[in-house]
């Protein structure tokens, strides 16, 4: 793991307290970055960001309309009730020195023309893959991959829903193999928060100085 990355980690609350100089230096800025989170409707962005926000989410959430029924296919998320129709929106901030702004893509299709506005200014992208549903995950992979932002890819595992390695996954989206792939559960706070961090560190290995 990234030096920067590990540093990050166990400086994040409940871990054992061991101040470096730039945590207590505080002449310096906070550094703010800008996360995006993508991936297929119902594949978890909504859910991640909730679990590391430190602020309320926000969100557009609207029930489901019948006029919507035909367009957002609910056959492998039956209990979900509601649509994100713009975004999520959250902060978490990581030793008062790097603070993580996330901004979840609206999955579906009609909302595109808004993704080159998203991603101006983003250090990078998580692309969310759930296994029963690779597929839904290309129009992100695709995205990125043109438009040179750099993305991890987090697979957010599911109960009862078959279990792969990162090293399976990978092949079946031909990830390149610079892309770190994950596994990972997107309720789960320190799991999300470690993607994150994956992602940043990814971007600064990535991303010329
Ligand atoms: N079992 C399980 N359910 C999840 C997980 N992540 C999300 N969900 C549920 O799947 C549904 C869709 O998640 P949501 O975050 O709204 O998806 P989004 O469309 O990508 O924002 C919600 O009912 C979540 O509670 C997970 O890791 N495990
Ligand atoms: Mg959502």
């Amino acid at each position: 793991m990234d030096s920067a990355v590990s540093d990050l980690l166990a400086g994040l609350p409940g871990e054992e307290e061991q101040l470096q100089a730039w945590q207590t230096d505080t002449t310096r800025a906070p550094v703010a970055t800008k996360i995006v989170v993508a991936g297929g409707f119902g594949v978890g962005k909504t859910t991640l960001v909730t679990a590391v926000s430190e602020i309320e989410p926000l969100q557009t959430e609207a029930l489901m309309t019948r006029a919507s029924e035909g367009t957002d296919d609910l056959t492998a998320t039956p209990d979900k009730t509601t649509t994100t129709v713009a975004m999520d929106y959250g902060r978490l901030t990581l030793d008062d020195d790097l603070v993580l702004y996330l901004f979840g893509t609206p999955g579906q299709q009609r909302f595109w023309f808004m993704w080159d506005d998203l991603v101006r200014g983003a250090i990078g992208a998580v692309v969310l893959a759930d296994t029963r549903r690779l597929p839904d995950c290309f129009p992100a992979l695709d995205y990125f991959e043109s438009c040179g932002l750099p993305y991890i890819v987090a697979v957010n595992q599911f109960d009862g829903s078959e279990e792969y390695e990162a090293a399976d996954v990978r092949e079946a989206l031909t990830v390149p193999p610079h892309v770190p792939v994950l596994i990972m559960d997107a309720r789960r706070r320190i799991s999300a928060i470690e993607t994150l961090l994956a992602l940043v560190g990814h971007a600064l290995d990535v991303t010329p100085e």
